[in-house]
């Protein structure tokens, strides 16, 4: 079992998608174990995409990503990593598949809706980033399990 960090980013929150961006990974078989909802300070944002930092995207990235309230997620499932990157699509979201959230819902490269680890160690990074404290993930056991991993 993998862990990934997700976020619905602040276009996501502020057009209403956080539910229908939740309902896709939960349908497809990843289990929620952790939440929140935040404005996230700049030097933590700044710290998150800390391997943009050189390139002359990055001010306005940290600056879209702290401009309203994101929404926090860690995902776990087998190849969570991948599946969720598989799932949003593109960075791109004119580019992103049908199918994927970006390519449903999205229209912009930099209002993108969602942000997904992208290898083990920016998952490792970023949710002890987002989920600093030792109770804010819970491990449980989904009653589908079984079923939807057999
Ligand atoms: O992982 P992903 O979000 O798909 O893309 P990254 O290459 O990590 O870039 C992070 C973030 O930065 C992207 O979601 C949009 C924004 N961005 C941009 O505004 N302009 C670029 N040329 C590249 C990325
Ligand atoms: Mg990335």
């Amino acid at each position: 079992m993998e862990r990934t960090l997700v976020l619905c980013k602040p276009d996501a929150v502020q057009r209403g998608l956080v539910g229908q961006i939740l309902t896709r990974f939960e349908q497809k078989g990843l289990k929620l174990v952790g939440m929140k909802l935040r404005q996230f300070p700049k030097e933590l944002l700044e710290q998150h995409y800390s391997d943009h930092k050189e390139r002359p995207f990055f001010p306005s990235l940290v600056g879209f990503m702290g401009s309203g309230p994101v929404v926090a997620m860690a995902l776990e499932g087998i190849d969570a990593i991948a599946v969720v990157r598989g799932l949003m699509g593109k960075t791109n979201a004119r580019e992103a598949a049908p199918g994927t959230i970006r390519g449903d819902l999205g229209m912009s490269f930099s209002n993108n809706l969602v942000h997904g680890s992208d290898s083990a160690e920016s998952a490792a990074k970023e949710l002890a980033l987002f989920f600093p404290g030792a109770d804010e993930l819970v491990d449980w056991t989904p009653c589908t399990l079984e079923w939807s991993y057999s």
